[in-house]
């Protein structure tokens, strides 16, 4: 007998259903069952801003452990929080936080060394070069305490203006001069070589003027070797999501930086786990996007109130948006980053000292065409009175910038030497320094000399 149409139906939905139940009863053998284990099978981190004075709520703090392998200050690590009077510094929630990533496996996202907003009332009330030295101190100052401890700076956020015009957004320190943000990512650089630095923005979620604004800067930085590593895009999403979302990203990788989404929130109005969805996909779709961290752990930690815009609901439950984001991980034909762009926990280990004299190890940031190497020195048992580091650049590739040493020579074997405050180092003591080259940069072998 020919089975009808409605029974053959029947029985393809009947097959379609136990298929489905297999793969729900059967998971691939490395799904992961949290964010932070399913984003770490794809080399990424899933990140949560938060609140450090919510980190004794059990709750909060057993979601916040068990589900993400990255974190970021929601206000504690902003310029207000950090130097509420000028030149004192106050570091105890950053500090906090920091220690709870460390004892959790956790990378660290710093934000933001200099913003428009959240500024303590001393620096708005400062213009000019008042105001620009206040900003770069407070940039070498903050990124210096931090040292080693982040993984990516927010170095400045929010600098460009919404609308049409493509351009920067006025502000106090927008005045100080067009060239502050480059002044502000080189006083980070210096302060801590190790740290990915990063411009970040909201209304980027496309390929939009404001969007096109910033891709023109960082073009710019790249080619006139400003140390710029990465672009946050916030992702305060509403009811809908540009089409060219994942484009957008792309376009940025394009320019040799790594990209995040910093700030992901959703708002329930329209299809709010969908959103979540494109938004992991198109992260895991882009090598060099090696990031996503959203921006608070339950609905009601969010700034957005009544949005119910995040992941779990008060008392902790996943939502639908939660699963749409697992399942996205652990979904297959993803991209896998270079290198080098991922995130390590904080650590505060360094290479084994070399007896008497010192040691050097490289690590590369390296993009079609460029490269930025990072490069630690350690003294070996007898401390270091200076050093010098020689390394042999692979033929065609040339130092173009150098940062915390100074260099002899561009290209073949080039000499880097310390600086006046970082030639001195105890037994097994450490510091970095970098530089920036055009050309390849593999198999750098760095050798040490102490003086
Ligand atoms: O506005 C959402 C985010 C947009 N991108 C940059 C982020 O830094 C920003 O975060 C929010 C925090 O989530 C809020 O928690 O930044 C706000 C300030 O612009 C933060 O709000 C402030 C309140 O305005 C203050 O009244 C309060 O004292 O939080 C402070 C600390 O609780």
């Amino acid at each position: 007998m020919r089975p009808t149409r409605a029974l053959l139906s029947t029985g393809l939905l009947a097959g379609a259903l136990v298929a489905g139940m297999a793969v729900a009863l059967a998971p691939a053998a490395d799904a992961g069952t949290t964010l932070r284990a399913a984003a770490a099978e794809k080399g990424r981190y899933f990140g949560a801003a938060v609140a450090t004075g919510k980190l004794s709520d059990s709750t909060y703090s057993t979601v916040l452990n068990r589900e993400f392998n990255s974190v970021v200050a929601e206000n504690e690590m902003k310029w207000d929080a950090t130097e509420p009077q000028q030149g004192r510094f106050t570091y105890t929630g950053g500090d906090r936080l920091v220690s709870h990533a460390r004892a959790n496996g956790m990378s660290v996202r710093g934000h933001t060394l200099l913003w428009h907003a959240q500024q303590p009332s001393w620096a708005q009330g400062l213009s000019g070069s008042a105001l620009r030295s206040a900003a770069i101190n407070h940039v070498t100052q903050v990124a210096t305490h931090f040292r080693g401890q982040i993984y990516a700076w927010d170095v400045v956020n929010e600098a460009f203006a919404d609308g049409g015009s493509g351009g920067r957004r006025d502000s106090n320190l927008q005045r100080t001069g067009n060239d502050w943000i480059e002044a502000a990512f080189r006083a980070a650089r210096a302060a801590d070589p190790g740290a990915k630095l990063c411009y970040n923005d909201y209304n980027t979620d496309g390929i939009n003027a404001k969007s096109t604004g910033i891709y023109n800067m960082v073009r710019d930085f790249k080619a006139r070797g400003v140390p710029i590593d990465c672009v946050g895009f916030q992702s305060h999403l509403g009811t809908t999501i540009p089409g060219d979302y994942q484009a957008n990203l792309q376009r940025f990788a394009d320019l040799g930086v790594d990209v995040q989404i910093t700030e992901l929130d959703v708002t329930t109005g329209g299809n709010q786990a969908n959103i979540y969805g494109t938004v992991t996909r198109a992260c895991l779709a882009v090598s060099r996007c090696t990031g996503i961290t959203v921006w608070g752990v339950r609905d009601c930690d969010s700034w957005r109130g009544s949005d119910n815009a995040l992941l779990f609901d008060c008392a902790g439950n996943k939502k639908a948006a939660y699963t749409s984001v697992l399942n996205a991980l652990n979904a297959g034909g993803t991209t896998t980053p270079p290198p080098n762009t991922t995130a390590p926990p904080p650590t505060t280990t360094s290479p084994p000292p070399s007896q008497g004299g010192c040691s050097a190890s490289v690590s590369l940031n390296a993009w079609t065409g460029g490269f930025v190497a990072t490069v630690r020195v350690t003294a070996g048992s007898g401390g270091t009175l200076g050093w010098a580091v020689t390394m042999t650049l692979p033929g065609g590739a040339s130092v173009t910038n150098t940062w915390s040493a100074t260099a002899s020579g561009s290209t073949g074997t080039v000499r880097f030497t310390n600086v006046d405050y970082n030639g001195q180092l105890g037994a097994g003591q450490s510091t970095e320094f970098g530089f920036q080259g055009n050309g390849s940069g593999s198999g750098l072998t760095p050798s040490c000399a102490a003086a």
